[in-house]
């Protein structure tokens, strides 16, 4: 029973459509923001990848030249990890946190502006550096290659991530100080949902991070700019003292990138399975455990780099290690999809996906964290469908079934089922083509970041081509879903999925104020079918349903 309708909010001033396009400090404005400008940059990213992925299709350099190839891919690899996935989580953060904690904002919603308005810039930024050349050097810009390609597009690059980066820690603080202190009196920690949980593991991991990319990409400023030597070999500096700085940032980033989207399916799982989450706190806590032990394995990234055996060995544990926290979430998803009542729809099929392809991830990491394993395969097409599978089948695909999941409570608005299933299945499809192949690529030996390869390389290389165009494809009717679906789709209820967050208990879409009244906290956030008294599992659900549609 499920005939909740919208509120109307006569009492409220009307949202305005100027207000997405301006400085406002609603955090449901905020967090639209953040997802619209980050699928912007989602498919200028992708756009850029496709262009890489066809010069590929055969072994010389013939679609672009090599300059625009390595100007593309770094491009691809900045965009798609600054200005999209981790905008997404952020996207996600802001919109969700205060709906689930019953706030009416974020603890500081001013900053929470300033943070999001510091994206469009640092991503137009990053864009003009074409104008003078844009960058060469990977996303990673290791000195002493960015400091002899191009100064100024590598300087542009350096602001943008500055930019970027600076924004990220500001709303890493929010997020963190909003959960920690702005929860409805009866939430303790233990009540709250575990994707905040994930958010405030994510919030340390950003605050503490951050600030030491930037340190490192100031100094590299200094070189470029100022012709100091901190890096540059040729006047005395040390290149693998940047690796250390970079990596320590830019390892816990990747749990940045990843632990949002943890959240997200520990959302998603137990609504669209009718059970109870398995295994709530080790989730929980597997989270902080990521958080600390992500700080402290950085080097793994540097097993090459002449680092000494004996620290090698310690990078190489500490690695390993993670891999015990990260599996006691997949087994408590997979847990609490065991024997639940599973409704294949869009949200649970990428939630499900997200699953298969972060194991193949994770196993493929935990191979990579074996330093004589890594000797032979770093820098090669192997560590490029390491990372796909768990940015792409990891933190993308948990951001699209997340992005089903809460569509009806953002827009207002129900999706189209059918299109959201195509739109899965040839992801899912496409991504395999992808990414399987360069495992093997890897271990045949084919370097990475390079235009023109060996022809023995190329069969692998044209099915991966191919499957990035069913990537492009599906693209297709997602778009279409999105757009017909916020002005022809059919009104959503408040709770269409008889979840039990706090954020279904308001309006679809939520009032400016969030709540008409406090939300009341009936039940644990995951308690699905566990009141043994009541034979029908979803009624603690429907009873809160009818409850707040009074
Ligand atoms: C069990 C979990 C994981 C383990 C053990 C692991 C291990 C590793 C290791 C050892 C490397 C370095 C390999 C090399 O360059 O030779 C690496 C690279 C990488 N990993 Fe993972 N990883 C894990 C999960 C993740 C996650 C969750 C993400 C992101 C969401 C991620 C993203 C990356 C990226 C982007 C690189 C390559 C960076 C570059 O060189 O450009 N990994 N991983
Ligand atoms: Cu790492």
């Amino acid at each position: 029973m499920t005939t909740n309708t919208v509120l109307e909010t006569p009492n409220h001033k009307e949202r305005k459509l100027i207000d997405y396009f301006t400085f406002n400090t609603d955090h449901k404005v905020i967090g639209i923001q953040y997802l619209v400008t980050s699928f912007f940059f989602y498919f200028i990213g992708g756009a850029f990848a496709e262009v890489v992925r066809t010069e590929l299709a055969t072994p010389d350099p013939d679609i672009v030249s090599p300059e625009l190839y390595n100007q593309l891919f770094t491009l691809h690899g900045t965009i798609m990890i600054f200005l999209w996935i981790v905008p997404a989580g952020a996207a996600f953060a802001n919109y969700l946190i205060p709906l689930m904690i019953g706030a009416e904002d974020m603890a500081f919603p001013r900053l929470n502006a300033v943070a999001f308005w510091m994206v469009p810039p640092g991503g137009v930024l990053l864009l003009s550096s074409f104008l003078v050349g844009a960058p060469q050097s990977g996303w990673t810009s290791y000195p002493p290659l960015s400091l002899m390609t191009g100064k100024w597009g590598e300087e542009i690059w350096i602001l943008s991530v500055l930019l970027l980066g600076t924004s990220s820690i500001l709303g890493g603080l929010n997020f963190a100080t909003t959960i920690l202190k702005m929860r409805i009196k009866d939430m303790d920690l233990h009540s709250m949902p575990l994707f905040c949980w994930a958010m405030l593991a994510t919030s340390a991991l950003s605050v503490l991070s951050t600030p030491v990319l930037a340190g490192a990409l100031i100094l590299l400023s200094f070189d470029l700019i100022a012709g100091t030597s901190f890096f540059n070999p040729t006047g005395g500096g040390d290149p693998v003292v940047y690796q250390h700085l970079f990596w320590f940032y830019s390892h816990p980033a990747v749990y940045i990138m990843i632990l949002p989207f943890f959240g997200v399916v520990s959302e998603v799982i137990p609504v669209h399975s009718r059970k109870p989450i398995f295994g709530y706190r080790a989730i929980a806590y597997s989270s902080l455990a990521i958080s600390f032990l992500g700080l402290i394995v950085w080097a793994h990234h540097m097993f090459t780099s002449g680092t000494p055996g004996w620290l090698r060995m310690f990078f190489m544990a500490t690695t390993m290690l993670i891999a015990v926290p990260t599996g006691i979430k997949i087994f408590s998803w997979c847990a609490t999809m065991w024997g639940g009542k599973i409704e294949l729809n869009s949200p649970m099929l990428f939630a499900m996906g997200f699953v298969s392809s972060f194991l193949i991830g994770g196993l493929t990491g935990v191979m990579v964290a074996s330093v004589p394993f890594d000797i032979h395969v770093h820098d090669t097409y192997f560590i490029v469908g390491h990372f796909h599978y768990v940015l792409f089948g990891g933190s993308a695909l948990a951001l699209f079934s997340g992005f089903y999941h809460w569509f009806p409570k953002m827009t207002g608005k129900n999706y189209n089922e059918g299109l959201g299933q195509l739109h899965f299945i040839l992801t899912f499809i496409g991504l395999n083509i992808t990414f399987m192949p360069m495992h093997q690529l890897g271990l045949m030996g084919m370097n990475r970041r390079v235009a023109l390869y060996d022809v023995e390389f190329q069969p692998l290389n044209l099915l991966s081509t191919a499957g990035a165009y069913v990537m492009a494809v599906s693209t297709i009717p997602f778009i279409i879903n999105v757009v017909w679906s916020v002005f022809k789709g059919t009104q959503a209820e408040r709770n269409p999925w008889r979840a039990l967050t706090l954020e279904w208990q308001t309006a679809s879409p939520p009032i400016i104020e969030n709540f008409e009244e406090e939300p009341v906290l009936w039940s644990g956030p995951y308690d699905y079918g566990i009141d043994d008294e009541l034979e029908e599992e979803e009624t603690v659900a429907d009873m809160l349903a009818e409850v707040s549609a009074k």
